[in-house]
């Protein structure tokens, strides 16, 4: 499978959603039970990943449970734990642009390169903004948060990520986050630069979902809906808005 290629075929004719399954955050037997109602209810790919909490065990029983009911696109999404499951069909080569740490801007990435050009693993070079609140991800990545209506530096970061050669821009408002990243910003952003522009965090609604689309997203991501046990209303609503 060729990941980029898929998602870009998608995005061409339609807005993508990715569903976010944290390791950490349930068994993977009911990983994998929501991974196959996401898949079932439309969703285009799986992002496996959290910012703490993962270890090797907790990772693989979930790509491998996730994997067994999905032909769709499993991706790496990378945090701080060290683990990785050679079953993934790509990994999100995140550098967290406003990060103050530099290791999450380049230096993680220098310990995993060899060995991911070697494995020949696919990647989705992508340039990661954490906007505020940020949650455990700002914490954790140690962000500088770019404020939410502090549309000159995202734009900022946003065109030097473009000129830097990433192909994915990526705005996070912090999984968990009672707030999504602003309508406006995605706005701004995408008047900005011609990538692919990839939006989570606090997406809960079809209302918001919509917003975001309106704006330009071209892929949506959504983690905290799944984990709730009621989800898949909510889920098939916000789906829906991109299949319109
Ligand atoms: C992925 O952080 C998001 O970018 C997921 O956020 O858990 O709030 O949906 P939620």
């Amino acid at each position: 499978m060729h990941v980029r290629k898929t998602l870009e075929q998608i995005i061409t004719f339609r807005p993508a959603h990715l569903t976010l399954i944290d390791p950490a955050k349930q068994p993977a037997d009911r990983a994998g039970e929501v991974a196959a109602t996401a898949d079932e209810l439309g969703t285009d790919g799986f992002l496996i990943g959290g910012s703490s909490g993962i270890n090797q065990a907790n990772l693989s029983a979930t790509v491998n449970a996730v994997k067994k009911v999905t032909e769709k696109p499993v991706i790496f999404f990378p945090g701080q734990d060290k683990a990785y499951s050679l079953t993934f069909d790509a990994t999100l080569f995140i550098s967290l642009l406003n990060s103050r740490n530099v290791r999450y801007v380049v230096g993680v990435h220098a310990e995993s390169a060899m060995l991911i050009k070697q494995l020949n693993i696919e990647v989705l070079p992508t340039g990661y903004l954490v906007i505020a609140p940020g949650m455990s991800v700002g914490e954790v990545g140690e962000a500088n948060l770019i404020d939410r209506d502090d549309q000159w530096t995202v734009c900022g970061y946003a065109a030097a990520a473009q000129l830097m050669g990433f192909k994915y821009l990526y705005l996070e408002s912090g999984s968990g986050s009672p707030v999504s990243v602003p309508p406006e910003m995605v706005k701004a952003v995408k008047d900005t630069v011609e990538m692919p522009v990839i939006v989570g965090g606090g997406i809960r609604t079809a209302a918001v979902a919509r917003q975001l689309l309106e704006a330009g997203a071209d892929i949506l991501v959504t983690g905290t809906v799944v984990e709730r046990h009621e989800y898949k209303q909510r889920l098939s609503e916000i789906l829906a808005v991109l299949q319109r």
